[in-house]
């Protein structure tokens, strides 16, 4: 036998870490075990409690209106403003020079805000948005990379009650084009460029090109990252966002109260048909989910330093880089550019330089630092660290005892959250402070939220039998479609499930799970992720669950493709150990496949890679697998987070 086993902690390492575990819960602000019962026992005034977080300029009349459902209405008659929320009352609570924001560059730069100076550049380019003639409503388009600049400009569009609608900077120019025709954008944001490992890519031109294709001309504002070596040339209608912050210092613009049910920002999900959808939060129960989670769920109270490596592009960004963190008064990390540039030491520097104490990242980033090894952490001091986070996909039980022992060393809780773009803040995860954890299963629904796993007919399933998600009741973060998006949210999101002449509605997720005796949720993949091979259609999900299950297998993927002539099921997958028996390990994944779906589509190949690929949020890219199975030419490989693996995926499949 060359392997270890999986699990590196003795007895008494797993008693000293339950040890520590309760060290956590001593300190956590959220302690209470009676709080599902309580938030059971009231709703949905318990959600009181997460709107009490907040600011308001004029209280609410009704906590939850129904009228309209499942287009609910949250904090009804209550007004606030989210960056007087994320910004302001931090400087009236006395809080003005602690720090909000420490922005690490990818060329070792170093930037800190404290709330005070965020407080200086937000209003400044609020006014600067004004003067180019931003209105409340506005629709302003952000296309920039992780620069302080991104969550400033989201700060300063909601702060005149204009709407922000982030694009990945790593887009091209259509996915632009496409997303600010689709939100008849008023204005646009990005840069002249960013450093991708040392050489300059321009940004610019991409914005340009996009600008080229729309119908009308919008103000453009163009932070400068390149610095003067690399002059950028702004055409009409385009503007130096260093000069303009420049003009407007000191400008005084107070926050627009804006009414908790009006939309704070739009962005895009990809949808289950691939075509971009534009997804609206509202601003109250929007601001209310994530302040309650980032308290409940990541503990964060004021001056808690918290590094979380979305991208501002996707909605992890959105609630829990901006507006859940500010909204706590945190001290946010914010590192630019890749995790292995200079070099595979840069995230242990980023935690042990800024003492982060909450880290927050996916199973995927988790899986790149197993393939580093141990050592790269073990090298840096991390006893700052108290609580881990996961979130964008499953983490199986290996990936999740690596973090929790290498990178958390046995003593800091993890929350595997599961939430979505939809639903705006996490809605499954296990309370650090109050529950006990199991690896792979995100956990119990939240206080005050309910779920529901059933089959197709939508009856309720018992334990242990896998169906779809469904959430049985409505929550404050939850979408808020535009009047025009609202067919199409039904039909998506509501139908499935709903029985509207008995007005109950369930919303479904799109996922498949499963639920424990204990109510602790597994989500097992996406229901709409499936594979035709012969005539039979099969759910991905639930393969490539089978898959990660022999002992050995960290991550795996199913894709058909037609290769041999036929179609046929292909696998990818990753092995937890370097050395581990390759030839052994794939006729374990084959009896696995078989015993799970029968004979007829035993795969026609098992291919081992370092890595899957995937999106910057943490999803595996079917599209590429797709393409090497068929030897098809692969458009846009931009969305990759690990770009690098698509070449060596081709010469493994070419090497058989
Ligand atoms: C926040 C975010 C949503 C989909 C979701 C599910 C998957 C998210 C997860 C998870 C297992 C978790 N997902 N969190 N799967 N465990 N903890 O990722 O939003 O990009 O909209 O994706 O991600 O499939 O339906 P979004």
């Amino acid at each position: 036998m060359d392997e270890e086993p999986s699990n590196p902690e003795s007895p008494d390492d797993a008693a000293e870490s339950r040890r520590s575990l309760s060290a956590f819960q001593r300190d956590a602000t959220v302690t209470d075990g009676g709080l599902r019962e309580q938030f059971d026992r009231e709703w949905p005034d318990c959600w009181a409690d997460a709107a009490a977080l907040l600011e308001w300029a004029e209280p609410y009349d009704e906590i939850l209106e129904d009228d309209d459902a499942p287009f609910y209405r949250w904090f009804v008659g209550g007004r606030l403003n989210a960056a007087e929320n994320c910004v302001d009352r931090h400087l009236e609570a006395g809080r003005k020079n602690q720090v909000a924001l420490r922005w690490e560059g990818k060329r070792g730069e170093r930037r800190t805000y404290t709330y005070h100076d965020l407080h200086r550049e937000v209003s400044a380019v609020a006014a600067a948005l004004r003067d180019l003639g931003v209105e409340e409503d506005d629709v302003v388009t952000c296309y920039l990379p992780k620069l302080p600049e991104l969550p400033i400009t989201m700060l300063a569009c909601t702060r005149i009650g204009a709407l922000h609608n982030v694009v990945f900077a790593g887009f091209a120019p259509d996915a632009l084009v496409e997303r600010m025709a689709g939100t008849d954008s008023s204005a646009l944001v990005t840069c002249d460029g960013a450093f991708r490992e040392g050489t300059a890519v321009n940004q610019k031109r991409k914005a340009d090109a996009a600008l080229a294709e729309l119908e009308a001309t919008v103000p453009t504002i163009v932070v400068d990252r390149l610095g003067p070596e690399n002059e950028t040339r702004l055409g009409p209608e385009q503007y130096d966002y260093g000069t303009l912050v420049e003009r407007f210092d000191g400008a005084d613009v107070p926050p627009v109260p804006r009414a908790a049910t009006d939309p704070l920002f739009h962005i895009h999900t990809s949808g289950t048909t691939g075509e971009p959808q534009r997804m609206t939060h509202a601003t109250g129960g929007y601001l209310a989910g994530t302040a309650w989670t980032s308290r409940t769920v990541f503990d964060l109270s004021p001056g808690d330093t918290y590094w979380c490596t979305a991208d501002l592009g996707w909605i992890t960004g959105h609630s829990y880089v901006v507006y859940g963190p500010l909204s706590r008064g945190a001290t946010v990390v914010l590192a630019e550019g890749s995790l292995r540039y200079p070099d595979r030491h840069r995230p242990w520097e980023i935690i042990e330089r800024n003492g982060v104490e909450v880290f927050y990242t996916t199973p995927g980033v988790i899986r790149t630092f197993m393939k580093w090894g141990e050592s790269f952490p073990a090298e840096h001091d991390r006893s700052s660290l108290r609580l881990l986070g996961t979130v964008g996909e499953p983490i199986g039980p290996d990936t999740w005892e690596w973090y929790h022992t290498h990178v958390g060393d046995g003593r800091c809780p993890i929350v595997d959250t599961w939430w979505q773009t939809e639903t705006g803040a996490i809605l499954l995860s296990t309370i650090p402070g109050v529950d006990e954890t199991k690896p792979g299963a995100a956990g119990p629904p939240l206080p005050g939220v309910e779920a529901a796993v059933v089959d197709a007919d939508g009856r309720e399933l018992p334990p242990g039998e896998p169906g779809y998600l469904t959430l049985t009741k409505p929550w404050p973060s939850m979408l808020s479609p535009l009047e025009g998006d609202r067919y199409w949210v039904l039909a998506e999101y509501w139908q499935q499930f709903s029985d509207r002449r008995a007005d109950t509605w369930r919303y479904f997720t799109g996922d498949r799970a499963v639920v424990d005796e204990d109510g602790y949720v597994t989500i097992i993949g996406r229901a709409d992720d499936v594979v035709t091979v012969g005539n039979r259609r099969l759910g991905t999900a639930e393969l490539e669950a089978a898959i990660t299950a022999v002992d050995g297998v960290t991550e795996a993927a199913a894709v058909a493709g037609s290769a041999g002539g036929d179609t046929d099921l292909y696998v990818f997958a990753t092995a937890a150990q370097e050395r581990t028996d390759r030839d052994r390990l794939r006729g374990a994944i084959r009896d696995a496949v078989v015993e799970r779906v029968g004979r007829f589509v035993e795969p026609a190949a098992v291919v081992f890679t370092p890595e899957l690929p995937e999106t910057h949020s943490g999803k595996t890219m079917y599209r590429v697998l797709e393409s090497i199975v068929d030897d098809a030419r692969l458009e846009d490989t931009e969305p990759l987070r690990n770009p690098a693996i698509v070449g060596e995926l081709e010469t493994l499949w070419e090497s058989g």
